[in-house]
């Protein structure tokens, strides 16, 4: 056999070999993922089934209320959900979380410690972090001349009908919970009552409540002024520098989504597999290219432009403490809920 024939044959061998122990190491089975809408691509999705075998069912909500109540009614058999960090803290209350294996997380040291044992899971036993953010002001500053610097500004009677707002009650409670110059997690009855007029007048000038894409009306020129997440503001600033992006003066908090596996999921091994996956640079850069929030991931936040690092609205300059959520025990989310109802059917 003259030389060249070996060689081939050998690399020929080699490949065989590398492609069979691929095969093997290939699982089957399935992944069965409950996010929220429009964050995340489905090339991760896809990269991950390509990668390992798994196929992954995602399905979708659009507000942490919603899933939190579908969890503890014990419908729908997820292996990873996408909890909000007050929505966790409920959950992990409850009981309805496990507690992570995060020797299969070893991605996790590329999470920033500033996001790490924080006040919703303190010891880091049931989550990590996804994708941080604000919830901010977002003004077309072609269509509205005058300043846009707090909720005061971007309800005001000029804009009625102009104004887009995620569709989210406990966000715009918070809104007007600052507004009245109160701490975000104080829920008392008496905040409660007083922020209903609030809520009322501002509602009266919203013209549309969308938290899955709220960029959409607002890049279609049918509202000028919006509050909205963080990454949808991203987006728009992307499109066009015209959509600027305000932290409200009166207060602005920080969300931090993350990942966890309910008590009773069944695939656990594959969720611990997605997680990871999910944290390792290139991919978490890859949902930063789509879904430009604020990435907790240093490692993946050295692969992005100096463009996308400087974004306004995905790593807004923060000129004080931003707080989170807290869950806040008590029936005080279903009054909330009960209060947004209630305004927004009179409407
Ligand atoms: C993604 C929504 C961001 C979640 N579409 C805000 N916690």
């Amino acid at each position: 056999m003259n030389k060249i024939i070996r060689l081939l044959l050998v690399i020929g061998l080699a490949f065989t070999a590398v492609a069979g122990l691929q095969a093997q190491g290939k699982r089957k089975g399935t992944l069965n993922f409950y996010g929220w809408s429009e964050y995340i691509p489905q090339s991760v999705l896809d990269g991950f089934t390509a990668e390992t075998g798994i196929k992954v069912n995602y399905e979708t909500f659009s507000s942490g209320e919603e899933m939190l109540a579908k969890l503890l009614a014990g419908r729908g058999r997820y292996d990873l959900i996408q909890p909000s960090d007050y929505i966790a803290e409920a959950l992990i209350q409850a009981g309805q979380l496990q507690a992570l294996d995060l020797a299969k997380i070893p991605n996790l040291k590329n999470v920033l410690p500033e996001y790490l044992n924080m006040p919703h899971d303190p010891e880091q036993k049931f989550t990590v972090p996804y994708m941080i953010g604000t919830v901010g002001i977002v003004v077309n500053t072609e269509k509205v001349k005058e300043p846009v610097t707090g909720y005061a500004d971007l309800f005001s009677e000029k804009h009625a009908g102009r104004i887009v707002v995620v569709d989210d009650g406990r966000e715009l409670a918070v809104a007007a919970l600052y507004s009245l110059g109160k701490n975000l997690n104080d829920f008392s009855p008496e905040n409660l009552e007083a922020i209903r007029p609030i809520l009322a007048t501002w509602f009266g000038r919203v013209k549309l409540f969308d938290s899955d894409s709220p960029k959409t009306a607002l890049l279609g020129g049918d509202v000028d002024l919006g509050l909205v997440w963080g990454g949808e503001a991203a987006i728009l600033w992307n499109e066009d520098k015209k959509f600027q992006y305000v932290l409200p003066k009166e207060g602005a908090h920080m969300f931090v989504d993350l990942m966890a596996i309910p008590a009773r999921a069944r695939n656990v091994e594959n969720a611990h597999l997605f997680i990871d996956y999910l944290l390792r640079p290139e991919v978490s850069k890859l949902i930063s290219d789509e879904f430009p929030y604020t990435n907790p991931n240093g490692e993946a936040r050295k692969l992005l432009s100096a463009e996308q690092l400087a974004n306004p609205a995905s790593y807004p300059k923060i000129d004080r403490k931003l707080d989170t959520f807290r869950h806040l025990g008590g029936d005080a989310g279903a009054r909330i809920d009960a209060l947004i109802t209630d305004l927004k059917n009179a409407r």
